[in-house]
């Protein structure tokens, strides 16, 4: 299988995130993604391409261009404004609550961007844990091309490709990022599909957490159904989306599936839901589904609850490609840095028909450069 992979991402990578408040070690790291690089090409059976250049159009078919800008400067207007920081984290959010009362003429006219960095960042930005450093905008730049990459080679014959998305994507909404999420690459690949092919495109998002982002992306929408098992938002991020009647709404009603689960989710109810999942996916026509593929339902991770195994996810990958439908598959959560690699053959391996086969544990063969 292809793989597709920028090294762009290293230049996007804090130590710290925030996390209630306090400094917290980051989870979302450039590790991540040389982890899984240097794992499949111990395997010998993956190719690694680099990603081709796209442009801004796809990106702005679902994303608001406000949003673009801002990420293009933000890291610029924090220094120029003098704000000694290791990285961009807003200070004041705009809670719905600030404007009960206001007409929506009234909150369109006075919700407006503000000047001071901590403010813009607030305003569109969900959350304090996704620190914005100076190669934040090239880096999910990249990623995006990484998605289109893997879309261009999916749409050219192959029956599945991978492409390394770091940053990941699928909190971020079409005016809002947050999640350690900046472009959603899932849902610009989904877009860039249905414009090419005038398919239904479905969305399989198997990351610990509910994909906010995608699911409000294609809400209203009749031609992209997202599909996906995550921690319930009762428990984990992102908390205010993700529960089992979120179906959506207008020509979109009936195409949006969530399956929350909850925490000490195991492999066997876990495969049940991605049973389930498969079925919603199976039931509407198209031949292209796009995965959003995350590892933090691993045993392991420091932020999910789930106790998946490796060999599920071998398991995983094989069920998905049983749906005889071309794969694109997107990289997105995953922090138990030791396993990823692992993990991410596993599943890749699945999709291929390959015996899952595991290697000796990272960092006591020839990448003992990346040992722990
Ligand atoms: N104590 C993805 O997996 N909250 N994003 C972290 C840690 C944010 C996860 C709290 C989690 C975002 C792509
Ligand atoms: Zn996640």
């Amino acid at each position: 299988m292809q793989v597709v992979y920028s090294p762009a991402h290293l230049g996007h990578d804090t130590t710290l995130e925030t996390f209630m408040g306090m400094p917290v070690p980051a989870n979302e790291v450039a590790e991540r993604a040389e982890r899984i690089r240097v794992r499949l090409d111990e395997d010998g059976g993956f190719g690694l391409v680099p990603p081709t250049e796209h442009g801004e159009a796809p990106i702005t078919a679902v994303h608001d261009p406000g949003l673009v800008r801002f990420l293009e400067v933000a890291w610029s207007e924090l220094r120029a404004q003098g704000i000694v920081r290791p990285f961009l984290s807003a200070d004041t959010y705009p809670n719905r609550a600030m404007f009960e009362g206001m007409s929506e003429a009234a909150v369109a006219a006075m919700a407006r961007e503000p000047v001071h960095a901590g403010g813009r960042a607030g305003f569109w930005g969900l959350d304090s844990a996704a620190p914005l450093v100076a190669g934040t905008f090239v880096a999910a730049r990249a990623a995006v091309d990484v998605a289109l990459t893997t879309v261009d080679l999916v749409l050219g014959g192959e029956a599945a490709a991978y492409g390394l998305c770091r940053p990941p994507g699928h909190h971020a909404a079409r005016s809002m990022y947050g999640g350690y999420c900046f472009f959603n690459n899932a849902a610009i690949a989904a877009e860039a599909i249905v414009t090419a092919t005038g398919e239904r495109v479905a969305i399989l998002d198997v990351d610990y957490h509910h994909g906010n982002g995608s699911q409000g992306i294609f809400w209203r929408r009749g031609d992209v159904r997202y599909v996906s098992i995550h921690a319930d938002p009762d428990t984990d991020y992102p908390y205010f989306l993700g529960r089992a009647d979120e179906t959506g709404e207008g020509d979109g009603a009936g195409e949006n599936v969530n399956l929350p689960l909850p925490p000490g989710t195991g492999n066997a109810a876990y495969l049940a839901a991605v049973d389930r999942a498969l079925e919603a996916i199976a039931a509407v026509p198209g031949s292209v589904v796009v995965i959003s593929l995350g590892f933090d339902t691993y045993g392991l991770d420091p932020i999910g609850s789930f106790a998946l195994t490796t060999d599920v996810y071998h398991e995983i990958g094989r069920r998905t490609a049983a749906l005889g439908r071309r794969l694109v598959i997107l990289q997105e959560g995953g922090y138990h840095r030791p396993s990823l690699g692992e993990n991410a053959r596993a599943w890749l391996r699945g999709v291929e028909g390959r015996p899952f086969d595991p290697l000796p544990p990272a960092g006591f063969g020839p990448s003992g450069a990346v040992a722990g």
